[in-house]
């Protein structure tokens, strides 16, 4: 077998190398130089070692249902087209009971994750996510609940009344089981003024994701690139998050699970009516996913998500870092309002077989990684 280092042609990836076969951590810098190296083949070849030492050959999907219960939102994200404001004729805000007969269709069966990221509704207060989780459990105790950003969780809880850990305690009671990474677009505070202005900043995002960790509630994280950021506001966002998964995995939880980078969709919304943003190129993508798997050392699963980069991409992310595809995500709304031209969920047999033709063992899991036998 080839060795590492000789699948390297920038040799100012060597040190870097050496550093991944040694199992060290790398550095801002090293961040830096894997954004600039024209080498994707070689710094995929370090993302992929690294990946077959955490994961093996697994690639994991979930069945997995996408559900926003409102898209009325005050905050004003220049990247979001999901948006509506109260007026719209497109917003919406749905029940506990509409969300539970749109579960109980048919195409829903065998849906084991419940993926619910939406608005900032002042109209729902916590007696709402009260109702709706303790229902929908009720009705599906074996869909997992996975819902609210970061973002909404404290948008929430304040027009609630309540503070971030005693909104959380009640959510957990009636079912919250996981949070999404949504929410933490790129963390540099003079960016953040630019894509997201007035959304709440970083530290919000990674405090009331530490809080969640120090809870018990396992969590995602992302990062939105391809928009107007630099390689510099990537690497400062990829520390900030391997820095609280330090803190969170030394204080004994498991914090985050897996870390999704989420590619630009430029059309419909006021980013890319006042920019020219063209879309992420393959290249890129791949980049992204390979620099997340050698930077974030400390989280255990790199997601390919194939709404926003196509299933083709995701297909051969698998070799540049990346062990999860996400899942079938049914009836996502967010990525595909801005663009996406991706199809409205994929099948279990489809997924596999994107796996499997990459070389890679399809292992449908849960939420929280545990596996079940393939039916
Ligand atoms: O919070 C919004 C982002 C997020 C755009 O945790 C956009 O398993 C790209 O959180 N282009 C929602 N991104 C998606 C999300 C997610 C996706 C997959 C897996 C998981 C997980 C979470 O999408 C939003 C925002 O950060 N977003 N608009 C856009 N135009």
């Amino acid at each position: 077998m080839l060795s590492l280092q000789s699948r390297i042609r920038d040799p100012r990836l060597l040190p870097l190398a050496d550093k991944v076969l040694h199992g060290e951590r790398l550095s801002f810098d090293d961040g830096l130089l894997l954004y600039e190296s024209p080498d994707l083949t070689g710094i995929g070849a370090m993302a992929h070692h690294v990946r077959l030492q955490k994961n093996g050959r697994a690639a994991f999907y979930v069945m997995s249902r996408r559900l926003s219960y409102t898209n009325v939102c005050f905050t004003h994200c220049q990247f979001c087209a999901f948006q509506a404001k109260p007026g719209d004729p497109r917003a919406y805000a749905l029940s506990a009971e509409q969300i539970i007969a749109e579960l109980e269709k048919p195409e829903n069966a065998g849906v084991r994750e419940l993926h619910m990221t939406s608005g900032h509704n002042p109209k729902l207060k916590i007696d709402y996510f009260e109702d709706l989780f303790t229902k929908i459990k009720a009705r599906f105790p074996s869909i997992h609940l996975k819902v609210f950003t970061m973002i909404e969780m404290d948008y929430y809880a304040r027009i609630s009344g309540l503070s971030t850990e005693a909104f959380l305690d009640r959510c957990m009671a009636a079912g919250l089981e996981s949070c999404p990474g949504g929410g933490a677009e790129i963390f540099d505070e003079a960016l953040r003024e630019q894509i997201c202005i007035g959304k709440k900043d970083a530290q919000v995002w990674l405090d009331t994701a530490e809080l969640c960790h120090r809870k018990g509630l396992p969590t995602n994280c992302t990062m939105l690139y391809g928009h107007i950021e630099e390689p510099r506001h990537r690497v400062d966002h990829l520390l900030r998050l391997r820095d609280l998964q330090d803190r969170s995995q030394a204080a004994g939880y498991q914090g985050f699970l897996a870390f999704i980078p989420l590619a630009y969709q430029n059309e419909d919304n006021e980013l890319s009516a006042t920019h020219v943003i063209h879309e992420t190129t393959g290249t890129q993508d791949l980049r992204e996913i390979a620099v997340a798997r050698l930077l974030l050392d400390n989280i255990p699963h790199i997601k390919a998500y194939w709404v926003m980069i196509s299933p083709g991409l995701a297909q051969a992310g698998l070799s540049y870092g990346a062990d999860d595809v996400d899942g079938t995500v049914i009836a996502e709304e967010i990525a595909h309002d801005a663009g996406a031209k991706t199809p409205q969920g994929l099948t279990r047999g489809e997924l596999v077989r994107l796996i499997e033709e990459a070389g890679f063992e399809a292992l449908e899991r849960d939420n929280l990684y545990n596996t079940y036998a393939q039916v």
